[in-house]
């Protein structure tokens, strides 16, 4: 256990005062031999003991303090539901966006120099109509090259990988990627430029949803990227979250009403992990892989996503409360990435 627990600690104990001295806790209790917390007391004073510690870390989920997102200049609660659709200028779709670096806040007290789109992580989330035709001016405002690689179908020369095309957009230049949106469903946009780890993990991605012609039914449309941040550059995270800062929902629940269909934009863009995925409590959702099809592939609790990997889910809450949702990876909801949603009547 030795590597596994050296490894654990080290990760905590980055997450300082905060999320160490509560999210941690129960953790920290579960790996911990026995006999090291127990030693020389009765097996009943064990049992108090254990109960104490387990009360401990049940009453304290999630982080201590706030990150303020005027600081950060973004707000998750907002990112839940922020979908920028441009303008749309001689029947082209368009926008402007510009990569920057930033010091962003992405659990109390924990500080991480961010390269962001438009000054967000996630970018913005961008939202067009299948078969429109799409532009976005990208205007590179950081120290190192940058690209903007969509998914989809287009041409090669419009791919924002290095080499091709525009290839690497230089420091304080500028490019226009231009194609056309398709396939209908939700993709995702993010740097391909090298080394494509860091510069994914830095933060340069962002939602990209293409809806079908006919457009999907009414609902409380939420938009969740599942991430996480290296703080200490070891090539895997001490955070994840989904929309960048830890039990941002713990605190403050993503609120919905009893009965009304709401639908779930999850990406998972989470670098250095292989999975990333999301449980919700109490309730069932269909899943829509991609957003491709508009016929659910699943009726389900739980949806695993690799790296690039995202879905529709299409839920009703029938009752009102608090609901949990997390990674079903307990090391990453552990880390940051639980929430509730809050349903009301
Ligand atoms: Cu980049």
């Amino acid at each position: 256990m030795g590597k596994l627990w050296d490894n654990k600690v080290s990760r905590r104990r980055l997450l300082g005062g905060a999320a160490a001295t509560s999210a941690a806790l129960p953790v920290l209790h579960e790996l911990i031999p026995h006999q090291s917390l127990h030693g020389g007391i009765s097996p009943a004073e064990a049992a108090v003991e254990h109960h104490r510690m387990a009360h401990r870390g049940s009453a304290h989920l999630g982080a201590v303090g706030h990150v303020d997102p005027k600081a950060n200049g973004f707000d998750p609660q907002v990112i839940l539901r922020d979908f920028d659709e441009g303008r749309v200028r001689g029947g082209v779709r368009e926008w402007d966006i510009l990569a920057e670096e930033k010091e962003i806040e992405v659990a109390p007290g924990v500080k991480y120099a961010a390269w962001v789109y438009n000054g967000r992580v996630p970018g913005p989330t961008l939202r067009a109509k299948e078969g429109e035709r799409l532009r976005i001016n990208f205007t590179n405002a950081a120290t190192h090259p940058h690209t903007m690689h969509f998914h989809g179908i287009h041409r090669a020369l419009m791919d924002g990988i290095p080499t091709v095309g525009a290839g690497n957009v230089e420091a304080g230049e500028s490019t226009v990627y231009e194609f056309d949106a398709t396939p209908f469903g939700l993709h995702l946009y993010h740097c391909h430029s090298t080394p494509l780890a860091e510069h994914i993990a830095k933060g340069l991605y962002g939602a990209f949803i293409i809806d079908p012609k006919a457009g999907r039914p009414p609902a409380d449309e939420l938009v969740m990227v599942m991430n996480g941040f290296d703080t200490n550059f070891d090539r895997s995270n001490e955070i994840y979250a989904v929309n960048t800062v830890a039990f941002e929902y713990m605190d403050r629940p993503v609120r919905v009403k009893r009965g009304e269909l709401v639908r779930v934009y999850l990406v998972n863009v989470t670098e250095f992990d292989p999975i990333n995925s999301f449980h919700v409590h109490a309730n069932f959702f269909d899943f829509f892989p991609t957003g491709t099809r508009l016929e659910p592939r699943d009726y389900t609790d739980t949806v695993v996503m690799g790296q690039g990997e995202r879905g529709i889910l299409e839920l009703r809450f029938p009752y009102t409360g608090k609901y949990m949702f997390h990674a079903h990876v307990s090391e990453f909801a552990e880390l940051g990435w639980m929430g509730f949603f809050e349903v009301t009547g």
